[in-house]
């Protein structure tokens, strides 16, 4: 059986000391060996960002893609290959701005995969932009007299969109964040994990300390009830979306997968290509 060992690589990754990027990259090894994945079992499909190089970092299959796409390239590989657990990741200008209409889809849409957002509140890789997920004031290169547009609630907006299991941690947590991952790999159906994970270079108003002291974890927060849409709708707008732990999850849906009329119970991936081999190496040169 597999430990966190296994998924680990010998690529040294070039984030800066103590971007919060490494714990969730450690949370995602970890979490893979707890549920009992192989790394040939398991796919991680990441955007472009600093947080888009975790894909390279993590040894399974992986696919770096491009800004804004991480979703649409994992839920393609997912109906190809439903033996394989799926991982999406990237930062909160890939998920929330440019690929904000994936991720609405890709929620309501509830295909078995995880889509861990790497939330920074900022634009890392291009050097401190103003993300959606900024605060109101917050002052970078792109507004610098200071935001003026409303931060993205995209967790309220997961769950108005049907989402079936939505969590949120920090990237200092890593028992708590492991766990979430766990449970999002275990979900049938789309898992939203938004982890609060500082930038350290660019983002010198959401720091570590400040997110400690703004974080309410839910396991403080009596008779919280997960299986509850309202409460959690509720909570979120309360605390302005500061809240960790599982927000909501619905046991009950069906993923796509099990819904959809039509899906050969045999995944395409292990169908018999009927190809001659020069057409598949025809095929192939086309995208490479
Ligand atoms: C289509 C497209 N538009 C813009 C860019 C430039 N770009 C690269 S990463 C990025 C945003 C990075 O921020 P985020 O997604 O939050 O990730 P982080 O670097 O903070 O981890 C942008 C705008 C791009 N690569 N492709
Ligand atoms: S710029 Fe920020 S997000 Fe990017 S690696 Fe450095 S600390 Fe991490």
């Amino acid at each position: 059986m597999a430990t966190f060992k296994d998924f680990r690589n010998n690529i040294k990754p070039n984030w800066c000391p103590g971007c919060g990027d490494f714990s969730i990259q450690a949370a995602i090894q970890r979490a893979a060996a707890n549920v009992g994945l192989e790394p040939e079992s398991l796919a991680v499909i990441s955007g472009i960002g600093c947080s888009g190089r975790i894909s390279g970092y993590i040894n399974a299959y992986g696919l770096h893609g491009i800004h804004g796409r991480a979703l649409p390239i994992a839920q393609g590989v997912k109906l190809a290959n439903r033996d394989l657990t799926v991982i999406a990741s990237g930062g909160d200008g890939d998920g929330f701005a440019i690929g904000m209409g994936h991720t609405v889809h890709a929620i309501r849409r509830n295909i078995n995969i995880t889509y861990i957002v790497m939330d920074n509140q900022i634009y890392g890789l291009t050097k401190g932009q103003t993300s959606p997920r900024s605060g109101e004031g917050f002052k970078t290169k792109s507004t610098p007299e200071g935001a003026v547009e409303t931060t993205l609630s995209p967790l309220e907006i997961a769950i108005a969109s049907g989402a079936t299991f939505v969590a949120q941690s920090f990237s200092s947590d890593i028992k708590q964040l492991t766990s979430l991952i766990e449970q999002g790999i275990q979900h049938e159906g789309f898992s939203l994990i938004n982890v609060f994970s500082p930038c350290v270079t660019f983002n010198k108003v959401n720091t570590y300390d400040w997110f400690k002291e703004h974080i309410i974890n839910l396991d403080t927060v009596p008779d919280y009830d997960p299986a509850n849409r309202a409460m959690a709708m509720g909570k979120l707008m309360e605390t302005g979306s500061m809240i960790t732990g599982l927000i909501y999850q619905n046991r009950e849906k069906k993923s796509y997968e099990n819904l959809i009329h039509g899906f050969k119970a045999e995944p395409l991936a292990h169908q018999p290509l009927n190809l001659e081999k020069n057409e598949f190496d025809n095929l192939v040169a086309e995208f490479v």
